[in-house]
């Protein structure tokens, strides 16, 4: 446990599990919403390439349609994740029944190149307190995980790894937190991802159907 309801398990996914991730976010890369760099209302524009299932976020909102993007209806949010992130809960907190009750109905998937960061932020769009499911596959990089009263200090400095599973609930949900670095040089081909990060993040958005 790094913080309060934050549990990091080394290597989780096996080679095979993080292979058909990356299959599978190759096709949803490519639609009906591609994958992009969000423009922030401020005009400032992510390094990292996102594309959403379930829900579309956008600077600051759930939506089902990509109306910042080309007005599209994201991709449905497969039962399969729903399944894989009740397995990532079991085996993070040990607690069968928070894993049954976990329900996630959006999926952001960021893509990082060995330049790409994510400033400090909170995730506070979705109406819920279940937890953050965060797999991660390719290049290791620095995930800084803060406190909730702002971006500074104090906050640990945690490497995650390909195949790295993350659970951030409890008092961790609305921590503050982001990547600061990716190491060049790391990626995982025998992933199929042979250069950057991807990272997934399975979430309750709390939106009503
Ligand atoms: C802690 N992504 O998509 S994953 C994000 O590696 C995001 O792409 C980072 O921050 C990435 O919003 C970090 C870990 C993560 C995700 C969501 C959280 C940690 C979290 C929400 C609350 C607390
Ligand atoms: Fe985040």
């Amino acid at each position: 446990m790094v913080a309060p309801g934050a549990v990091h398990v080394p290597e989780w996914l096996s080679v095979e599990r993080r292979a058909e991730l990356v299959t599978a976010c190759r096709r949803w890369a490519r639609g009906p919403v591609p994958f992009r760099h969000t423009v922030l209302p401020s005009g400032g524009v992510m390094s990292v390439r996102t594309v959403c299932l379930g829900w579309h976020w956008q600077p600051y909102r759930y939506a089902r349609t990509a109306d910042d993007v080309n007005g599209a209806r994201v991709a449905a949010f497969p039962e399969w994740l729903g399944d894989l992130g009740r397995a990532a809960v079991a085996e993070a907190y040990g607690d069968e029944e928070a894993a049954r009750e976990f329900a996630p109905d959006t999926a952001l998937i960021n893509f990082y190149d060995d330049a790409a960061r994510m400033g400090m932020h909170q995730d506070k769009e979705e109406r819920s307190g279940a937890p953050v499911v965060s797999l991660s596959i390719g290049a290791r990089c620095v995930f800084r995980f803060g406190n909730t009263e702002g971006r500074g200090q104090p906050y640990t400095d945690v490497e995650l790894a390909s195949g790295d599973l993350f659970v951030f609930g409890g008092p961790s949900r609305f921590a503050y937190h982001g990547v600061p670095k990716v190491y060049a040089g790391t990626a995982d081909p025998a992933a199929g991802l042979r250069a950057g990060r991807l990272n997934l993040t399975l979430r309750e958005t709390g939106m009503a159907s």
